[in-house]
């Protein structure tokens, strides 16, 4: 009979995560965690379950634009795909946005949040990028103070009936400036009553569906900059979904995240209105930018997981050279580097996690504060370059069936893909952390935090683990140091380099306070296995040599 491979399957993505499942009962309290985690696993089941079925099934599907209705109207309809359409009704009712906003947990409501989201994401073909959206529009609107914008849109935004709930777009790529958002053409004009209506181009707008938008525009007049750029909160579409002052060109033809209807938009007298005033719009928006780069980081986990869970399955399933592919040395090794990398990267993101819910319940001090600016940018870039290395190698591990389009396999190295590129690419994100720590004048809260990571450990081997983690800081401080003597070229040439060796130390440094609980509490040492491997990948990077940065 001719051979048939069993295709890989998923187990329960929450109660088979022994990963996840520590970490929560490291990082909650008892009563917190049992009153959260009924929703974890009721999650577990729906993303291992339902959703990564339609998931399969829906592989084909891709949202499409409609222009034109049959009489003649301009219409500008972007029809999702079935997935995205469930994914939406699963999200909201989970609360997936409403979370950190209901706050039933307190500083602790942002983990709840965060945990649900990265069993959620895998399986939502990226529906998590209009949720990341959504949560910062709602984040942003409320730090602004803007009363009306506030009574108007965040009851949508955090709605938990799906009839009554909006998405948010972040319309702020134009064709000048993906990066450089200082550059944006859009104007805005007032009409002679006062109202605001913006004219321009944005070049890359995702979930170009949304009911609302935060976006930059120059009120006409002003000058060049971030500065004279106002941020302006619009409603492009009616009631009824039709576009007002508004034209969707096309849905970009990308290489992944083909469900997301990306869209190219005219601003044709849009209207809008100011939330904080006329300037400063790049500074308004960054609590945008950052609450989805913490979205972005918690994607790439998630992206990492599901390969490696799928990987794990088909391995112990394929028998290859006479054994189970999972008995081979070889293949041992490998996955436990690639584990390794998850490790680190989900305590690194989590922690950040951590920051930001302390930093909202009015719980954390000045240097947690600190530590959350920092962490940030450091690890949006650290965990979304690991996510294509680990996803890229992840297929490699099914041979040509990874390479195969309806395996769904290739589709986790194509959305992985975008993690480094958007909200903010890794050279961006690198001048972003140089930025903060000048401002904070030096790496002394990221000094404080690996020390306490690391003062813990009683072992001898995470105690050397540990080490390495001290040595590659210092070594980022030495090299900050010289640099910083040297004058800005040097500062901005070095700035990869030093980012991603802030970003390994302190995944490794967070991973030997866990390894540490671990074996306090469990005797379990699947993370002081972790942590040892993850000390004997390159973590010092600020040396010109690494091809890595
Ligand atoms: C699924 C998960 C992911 C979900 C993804 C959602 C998809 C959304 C798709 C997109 O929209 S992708 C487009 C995202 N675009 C970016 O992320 C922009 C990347 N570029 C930057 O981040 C640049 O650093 C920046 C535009 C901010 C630089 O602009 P400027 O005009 O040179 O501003 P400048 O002078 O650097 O900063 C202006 C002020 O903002 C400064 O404050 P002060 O006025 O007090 O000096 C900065 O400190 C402050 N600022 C900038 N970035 C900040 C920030 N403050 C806090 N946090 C930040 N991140």
């Amino acid at each position: 009979m001719t051979f048939r491979q069993s295709p890989p399957a998923l187990g329960h993505p929450y109660l088979d995560d022994r990963r996840l499942t520590a970490y929560l009962r490291q990082a909650l309290p008892d009563e917190v965690l049992s009153a959260v985690e009924p929703s974890l696993v009721e999650m577990g089941e729906i993303a291992g379950g339902e959703l990564f079925e339609l998931q399969l099934a829906d592989r084909l599907n891709e949202p499409v634009l409609t222009r034109w209705d049959a009489w003649g109207n301009r219409v500008d309809r972007i029809e999702p795909t079935p997935l995205w359409r469930r994914a939406e009704e699963l999200a909201v009712r989970h609360g997936l946005v409403a979370l950190p906003y209901e706050r039933a947990h307190g500083r602790y409501s942002r983990v709840h949040q965060f945990a649900l989201v990265y069993l959620f994401t895998a399986s939502s073909d990226i529906y998590s990028c209009p949720l990341a959206m959504t949560d910062a529009a709602a984040k942003t609107l409320l730090l602004s103070g803007n009363r009306r914008l506030i009574d108007r849109a965040v009851p949508r935004l955090t709605a938990r009936e799906p009839h009554r709930f909006w998405t948010s777009g972040q319309w702020m790529t134009e064709a000048i400036g993906g990066s450089d958002v200082g550059a944006t053409e859009t104007v805005a004009r007032r009409d002679a009553d006062g109202a605001w209506r913006l004219w321009g181009r944005k070049w890359f707008t995702s979930a170009a569906a949304s009911q609302m938008a935060l976006t930059l525009a120059r009120p006409e007049g002003q000058g060049p900059g971030g500065r004279n750029l106002a941020l302006f909160y619009v409603e492009a579409r009616d009631e009824r979904g039709l576009p007002r002052g508004l034209r969707v060109h096309r849905l970009k033809d990308k290489l992944g995240t083909r469900k997301l209807p990306t869209a190219e938009l005219t601003l044709d007298g849009t209207p809008a209105q100011l939330v904080l005033g006329a300037t400063d719009g790049v500074k308004n928006i960054s609590p945008m930018l950052n609450v989805t780069r913490i979205w972005n980081g918690v994607s790439a986990i998630s992206l990492m997981r599901r390969g490696l869970d799928l990987a794990r399955d088909y391995a112990a399933k394929r028998v290859v050279f006479g054994a189970p592919l999972a008995d081979k040395p070889l293949f041992r090794d490998l996955i436990a580097g690639l584990e390794a990398e998850l490790a680190g990267a989900f305590h690194l993101t989590f922690r950040t996690v951590e920051l930001l819910g302390a930093e909202e319940s009015g719980e954390a001090t000045d240097d947690e504060k600190a530590l959350l600016r920092l962490l940030t940018p450091i690890m949006k870039l650290t965990t979304a370059k690991q996510a294509v290395a680990v996803t890229s190698e992840t297929l490699e591990i099914f041979g040509g069936a990874g390479y195969v389009e309806d395996t769904g396999l290739p589709v986790l190295l194509r959305d992985a893909q975008v993690l480094p590129i958007w909200e903010g690419t890794t050279d961006v994100l690198a001048l972003d952390t140089l930025r903060v720590i000048e401002r904070q004048g030096g790496l002394e809260v990221l000094r404080s935090e690996l020390a306490a990571c690391t003062a813990a450990a009683s072992q001898d081997d995470l105690r050397a683990t540990a080490r390495v983690a001290g040595e590659a800081l210092a070594s980022a401080a030495d090299w900050l140091e010289r640099a910083s003597a040297e004058g800005r070229e040097a500062l901005e040439t070095g700035a990869r380099r030093f980012a991603l060796t802030l970003g390994r130390a302190m995944e490794l440094a967070l991973l030997v306070r866990h390894a540490q609980w671990l074996d306090d509490a469990e005797a379990e040492t699947s993370s002081a296995r972790a942590a040892r491997r993850l000390a004997r990948t390159p973590i010092d990077h600020v040396h010109p040599a690494s091809t890595l940065a």
